[in-house]
C-alpha cells in the first residue's frame, strides 16, 4: 500500500523511484535469498520519530540528554534477541552486516592476528576476508574449503591442519552462498584446540536458527554469532552480534562497536528490530521458517529432474547455487538477465573454483524466504522453478518467454505482498 503521500507533494523525482520499485516488488517473483519482504510494523518503526535522535553509548549510558524512550527499544531489542537466539549478550546496533563482522574482528583481535575462514570462492563473505577490503591489510586471513564441491562437505582435517600450522584467534564460520548445514561440534573442536574463538556469520540463516527450523551454533559451544537483520530473519537493513556467555568478550564487543567503530546508532533501526525480533518470537514464524526449508527443497528437486548441477548437491537450507554454465552453457549473468525478463529476480554468483570471472561467473543462487513470506507453498515454488527452467532452455523462444511472464505476472497477482504476520 502507497504510504509515500509527502514524498509525493514534495519531491516528484524520488516518488516516481519509490512508486517503480514498489510496483517492481508486487509483480515480480523475488528469488534473492538474501532478501525479503518486511511486515508495515517493522516498515513504520524504521521510518518513525526516532531518526531524530542522537543516542551514543547503551542504554543507561548515553553521552546525550533525552534517553528515556530510546532506552525502552534498545532494551526491547536486546532483550528479545537474546530469547531467539538462546544467548546472554545481544548488541543490536551494528549498521550493517558488514559493521558488525569489522566490529568484532577489531573486539578479539590484535593488528597481525590471524583468522581461520572458508575459501571466498567456496561461498564465504567479502568480510570474511576479501583481499579487496580493508581488514586485510590489518588482519591476516587464512582458508579452509570444501573437500567436495558436489557433495558440501567441509575438509575438517585440512581445517585442522591450517588451524594449527597458522595459530588464529577466530575460527570462523558461516557463508553467503554455501547451502548444507555444518558440523558445528567440529568447528568448536578445532577452536578450542588452537585456543581461538568460535565465531558464526548467521546472517544467512538467522531467521532459519530463530524459527527452530535449523540447528543453533550456540548449543554447540559457538561464543559468538554476528548476524544481518534484513535475510531470513525478516526485520529492517542492519546488524548484530550475539555472544553467548562471556561478559568480557561482550564488553569488548560493545566497546569496539561504539565508540571504536560507529557513530551514534540508528534508532528507528534498532526499534524496527525489535519489532521484527518480536514477530520473529511468535509460533507463526516458526511455520513460515520450516516453510522456506520445505519450499527450496521443492525447488531443488525440480532442478535435480532437468539435470541441472546444484553445488554441494541440493540444500539443506533457504538458498541453492546452480551450476547453469556446466549444465546448460548458459553464464550466470546470462540466466540473471533473461530472468529478470520474465520477472523472476535472482543473482549470478560464483561457484567453487569457477573458472570465469566474478561479473560473469558460472552460477545463479536463488531461494525462497520472500516468495514464502508471500505465502507460496511447495506447490507453488516448484511451479516457479519449473518456470525458471523452462525460460533458460527455451531462451530464444520469444512467445514461450512472453507466456511465462504472463504466468509469472499471474502468480504474483494472487499472491499480494502482505502487511502483517502475527
Ligand atoms: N549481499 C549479501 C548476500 O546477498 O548474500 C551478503 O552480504
Amino acid at each position: 500500500m502507497n504510504d509515500h503521500g509527502f514524498v509525493k507533494k514534495q519531491d516528484p523525482e524520488v516518488y516516481a523511484a519509490l512508486e517503480g520499485e514498489e510496483k517492481r516488488q508486487a509483480e515480480g517473483i523475488e528469488l534473492i535469498p538474501s532478501e525479503n519482504y518486511v511486515s508495515r510494523a517493522v516498515r513504520e518503526a524504521n521510518s518513525s520519530i526516532l531518526t531524530n535522535k542522537y543516542s551514543e553509548g547503551y542504554p543507561g549510558k548515553r553521552y546525550y540528554g533525552g534517553q528515556t524512550y530510546t532506552d525502552i527499544v534498545e532494551n526491547l531489542a536486546r532483550d528479545r534477541a537474546k530469547q531467539l537466539f538462546n544467548c546472554k549478550y545481544a548488541n543490536v546496533q551494528p549498521h550493517a552486516g558488514a559493521n558488525a563482522n569489522i566490529g568484532l574482528y577489531f573486539a578479539l583481535l590484535e593488528p597481525g592476528d590471524t583468522i581461520l575462514g572458508m575459501d571466498l570462492s567456496h561461498g564465504g563473505h567479502l568480510t570474511h576476508g576479501h583481499p579487496v577490503t580493508y581488514i586485510t591489510k590489518i588482519f591476516k586471513f587464512v582458508r579452509y574449503k570444501m573437500k567436495n564441491a558436489d557433495t558440501g562437505e567441509i575438509d575438517y582435517d585440512e581445517m585442522r591442519e591450517v588451524a594449527k600450522k597458522e595459530k588464529p584467534k577466530i575460527v570462523l564460520a558461516g557463508y553467503s552462498a554455501y547451502p548444507r548445514e555444518l558440523n558445528y561440534a567440529k568447528f568448536v573442536e578445532i577452536a578450542r584446540e588452537v585456543g581461538a574463538f568460535a565465531v558464526m556469520d548467521i546472517a544467512h540463516i538467522a531467521g532459519l536458527i530463530a524459527g527452530r527450523a535449523m540447528k543453533n551454533p550456540f548449543d554447540f559451544g559457538f561464543d559468538v554469532m554476528t548476524t544481518t537483520t534484513h535475510k531470513t530473519l525478516r526485520g529492517p537493513r542492519g546488524g548484530m552480534i550475539l555472544t553467548r556467555e562471556s561478559e568480557e568478550v561482550a564488553k569488548k564487543i560493545d566497546k569496539s562497536i561504539f565508540p571504536g567503530l560507529q557513530g551514534g546508532p540508528l534508532m528507528n533501526a534498532i526499534a524496527a528490530k525489535a519489532v521484527c525480533f518480536g514477530e520473529a518470537l511468535s509460533p507463526k514464524f516458526k511455520e513460515y521458517a520450516a516453510l522456506i526449508l520445505k519450499n527450496a527443497k521443492a525447488m531443488e528437486e525440480v532442478f535435480r529432474k532437468a539435470n541441472i548441477r546444484m553445488l554441494t548437491g541440493g540444500t539443506d537450507s533457504h538458498l541453492i547455487l546452480a551450476d547453469v554454465f556446466g549444465s546448460l552453457g548458459m553464464s550466470g549473468k546470462e540466466a540473471e538477465t533473461l530472468l529478470d525478463e520474465v520477472g523472476i529476480t535472482l543473482n549470478k554468483n560464483s561457484i567453487a573454483d569457477d573458472t570465469r570471472g566474478p561479473m560473469d561467473p558460472s552460477g545463479i543462487r536463488f531461494g525462497p524466504p520472500a516468495i514464502t513470506t508471500r505465502g507460496f507453498k511447495e506447490k507453488e515454488c516448484a511451479r516457479v522453478a519449473e518456470l525458471m527452467v523452462e525460460a533458460m532452455k527455451n531462451k530464444d523462444d520469444k512467445k514461450k518467454l512472453s507466456a511465462i511472464r504472463e504466468e509469472i505476472r499471474a502468480m504474483c497477482k494472487k499472491f499480494p505482498i502482505p502487511e502483517s504476520f502475527v
